[in-house]
């Protein structure tokens, strides 16, 4: 039975795959709450496929409880955020649940780390609170790196599709591990050292943040003397060895807004291109807002409260708000302007998180004449006739009315 710990967007989804592919799953979380609705037969967010996935898991009979399991196989997926100030990760979760681990497990088990963690935070974090209830790393317990690489938004295909990376001390251990990833994976499976695996999954973020950060370094760029972004970086990506990301109105999520500090806190002084990078795309959410300014005197408008922010979320047809360009938006308001009278509104978000939030796109656009797209949703998408008439500042190029500002 395989002992999945932490259930939120990573370990569901994990846990409800191996599940449905005839694995024996508990998946165990310390929110009793959380535990409560899974129970309750109901799923904790909103993902394509999740819900179809978690009623054939629930059929093929995983549990969900706030116990850990005796068992010879954990799966720890919790959060690592990272310390705002020193910029390291904060492992503080992976170590408390391999600290409940240990107080429950025989020997022989292997515990398998999915959370993304910086380079060497095994070593530093992990194998001590091992060795410290008494057990030998490699005899009595087997240690496992398993990054996940699934992105929101496509986690049940991505689950199912992409290739993975094991790291594990001994390449036995690495291949058993491996086998139980091979059940439902249909991708590469590739075996290495636990610190191999710790630094290929950050820097695949990293890459991304600093691609990211050069495309709104170029929209920066492009904006001061009037070219347009976007059908530059499409035709310098008809080249076959450029491919440049899109600019945006800054990075949100859990992972590439995160993961790329983790090298900035541990290598300060050599990781300066990844430092700069993130600075430029945490400096966007102020750039939009400049941007909306310098409109506003443009058109001759000078009510805030008639300006509206389409979009909370992080990105687009997701739920998740979790360090989102748009409340980095609001913040700043909140900050230099004491208040924040604009608009607010995002279909997936039902439940009030800010101020004037509004629960309709036609009661949205109604209080509204400067719309500004911050997030793609299909729903936007699909109604851009009814943006006709307003003005329209898109940070995520997919409007194309008359008239559109761009970033
Ligand atoms: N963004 C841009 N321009 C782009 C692409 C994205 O501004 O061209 C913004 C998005 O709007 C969003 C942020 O970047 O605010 C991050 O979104 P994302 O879709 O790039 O990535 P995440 O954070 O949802 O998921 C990433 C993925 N990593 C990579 O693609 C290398 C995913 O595969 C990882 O599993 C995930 O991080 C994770 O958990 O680490």
């Amino acid at each position: 039975m395989i002992n999945v710990i932490g259930l939120g967007y990573i370990g569901l989804p994990t846990a409800l795959m191996m599940a449905s592919h005839g694995v024996e799953v508990v998946g165990t979380d310390y929110n009793k709450e959380l535990v409560a609705t899974l129970n309750a037969g109901k799923t904790t967010f909103k993902e394509k496929g999740l819900d179809e996935l978690f009623a054939e898991a629930l059929k093929s009979g995983i549990k969900f409880t706030t116990e850990y399991q005796v068992t010879d196989t954990y799966i720890v997926s919790v959060p690592t955020p990272y310390d705002k100030f020193s910029k390291k990760v904060d492992a503080c979760y992976v170590v408390a649940a391999v600290k409940s681990v240990m107080e429950v497990c025989p020997k022989g088990a292997t515990v398998v780390v999915e959370s993304t963690v910086s380079p060497g935070t095994i070593d530093k974090y992990v194998r001590p609170v091992i060795e410290e209830n008494g057990f030998k790393i490699g005899e009595d317990i087997n240690l496992v790196h398993a990054p996940e690489r699934i992105i929101p938004g496509n986690m049940v295909y991505e689950l199912l599709h992409n290739n993975r990376t094991i790291g594990a001390d001994s390449k036995e251990i690495g291949e058993k591990i491996k086998n139980l990833y091979a059940s439902f994976c249909q991708g590469e499976i590739v075996v290495t050292d636990i610190r191999t695996a710790e630094m290929t999954k950050v820097v695949e973020n990293t890459f991304r943040a600093v691609n990211i950060a050069f495309a709104n370094e170029l929209a920066k760029i492009c904006r001061h003397d009037n070219m347009d972004v976007y059908e530059i970086i499409k035709i310098c990506n008809m080249h076959p060895r450029v491919n440049i990301l899109q600019p945006g109105p800054g990075v949100g999520g859990h992972c590439i807004s995160v993961d790329p500090w983790f090298l900035v806190g541990d290598y300060p002084s050599l990781a300066k291109v990844i430092d700069e990078s993130m600075k430029t795309n945490d400096g966007m959410p102020d750039f939009v807002l400049n941007r909306i300014y310098e409109i506003m005197k443009e058109k001759g408008l000078t009510d805030l409260s008639r300006v509206g922010f389409y979009g909370l979320t992080y990105k687009e047809n997701v739920d998740d708000m979790r360090e989102s360009p748009t409340l980095q938006m609001l913040e700043s308001m909140e900050r230099h302007l004491s208040g924040n009278l604009v608009k607010v509104y995002d279909p997936f978000i039902e439940k009030d998180e800010v101020p004037n939030q509004m629960h309709s796109l036609d009661e949205f656009l109604d209080a509204v004449d400067l719309v500004v797209l911050l997030v793609g949703h299909n729903e936007i998408r699909e109604n851009m006739d009814k943006l006709k008439g307003k003005v329209v500042l898109d940070t995520r190029h997919i409007c194309d009315l008359d008239g559109v500002y761009r970033l």
